[in-house]
């Protein structure tokens, strides 16, 4: 999951969702748009749930003309927007931003978890197996208990969805943990292993605002920082939309994802003999590749080159400097002789006892071939 920014200069930006920035509010106060910004730094969700506490929503913005509005608001300062993206969307096409994910979810274990269902968190699972399930109505004024009912048979979840729009409802989508908690009520009496199917699934990613409307009005940052060689040998910067003649090399780390289970050092040895050591981060945009190769794993985390000395410093195993970090904590973790592991469900990196066994991702340097 990616949320955006928009930037001092007005152009928008993908973070990482667990990235904390100032965040805008906004609310139609009688026809017209009040905009509240708030200077404390927030995680997406937080900022989310903050606005929403205050009857209003993070900004949204659908024109050149908006966008020039909130940019002025945001006084130079780079602040969340009402827009996301993930892969997991709710089958009836609603927008709600709620999930709560148990344990190391969505695991995609097997590579084949494209559905979920209720355990009492949400789990993903084979969209194939056969579960119970709800079926509910649109009418979001009704609380969820009166417009959702538990269909006590198993069916595979397209069934299931086919069995609700036979009735002109669909499978539940979950807006608020209430909701989840009263869905829960509805299935009292079944085994607590009769898990039900709710209508999240896993698609494409696709970008949306939280208020649910369509994202027609884009402003994203065109990278300005390419450059070109010239015949006088000076480097010129041009902007990265524009079209020159080019030379391949291989700045960009060529990192490999290993899917299978290995302890830290048992990842290190494989990593050195098949390519050249485990892979480093020392960018954003390197944290960024790193983090999207790490969603095609099969373990919840995936081992980086990170580990920690016996006096507690972390350092990168083939010796790059550690410019660039990003701890599920927000904080560098003290305590030694752990290893270091990329979240694949949010990014973040999480010390982890060196003996676990996890997929890991090995980078090939082809100077050092
Ligand atoms: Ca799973």
């Amino acid at each position: 999951m990616f949320c955006a920014t928009i930037n001092g200069d007005g152009s928008w930006t993908d973070e990482i969702c667990s990235t904390s920035f100032n965040f805008m509010c906004y609310r139609d106060n009688q026809g017209t748009t009040e905009y509240i910004l708030y200077t404390n730094s927030l995680k997406w969700k937080d900022a989310e749930t903050y606005c929403k506490s205050r009857h209003s929503e993070l900004v949204t913005i659908k024109s050149q003309a908006e966008n020039q509005v909130v940019k002025q608001k945001a006084n130079g300062k780079k602040i969340w927007i009402g827009l996301f993206n993930d892969p997991w969307l709710w089958a009836d096409g609603a927008n709600s931003t709620y999930r709560q994910w148990g344990g190391s979810d969505p695991d995609n274990a097997n590579g084949a978890q494209g559905c979920a269902v209720l355990t009492p968190g949400m789990a993903d699972t084979g969209c194939t197996q056969s579960w119970i399930f709800f079926c509910c109505s649109a009418s979001t004024e009704l609380p969820i208990s009166k417009r959702c009912n538990l269909i006590n048979t198993k069916k595979t979840w397209s069934e299931a969805q086919a069995y609700c729009r036979g009735m002109s409802k669909d499978l539940a989508t979950i807006y608020t943990d209430q909701d989840r908690i009263d869905l829960l009520q509805l299935k009292n009496g079944l085994p607590d292993n009769d898990y039900p199917w709710i209508g999240i699934y896993h698609s494409k990613e696709k970008w949306q605002w939280t208020t649910g409307e369509t994202l027609n009005y884009s402003n994203w940052a065109i990278a300005n920082d390419c450059a070109t060689i010239g015949a006088d040998g000076y480097w010129h910067d041009k902007n990265c939309g524009e079209k020159a003649p080019f030379i391949c090399s291989a700045d960009m780390r060529n990192v490999t994802l290993v899917q299978e289970n290995k302890t830290w050092d048992e990842a290190l040895q494989h990593c050195r003999s098949e390519y050249t050591d485990l892979t480093s981060i020392v960018s954003k945009k390197e944290a960024r590749l790193t983090a999207l190769v790490a969603e095609n794993a099969q373990s919840s985390h995936v081992w980086l080159g990170l580990r920690q000395s016996i006096l507690g410093n972390w350092f990168w195993v083939n010796r790059e400097p550690l410019t660039f970090q990003n701890w599920s904590l927000g904080q560098t973790p003290q305590c030694p002789r752990l290893c270091a592991a990329i979240s694949t469900a949010d990014h973040v990196w999480t010390p982890i006892s060196c003996d676990q066994k996890l997929n890991f991702i090995c980078y090939t340097d082809p100077n050092l071939e």
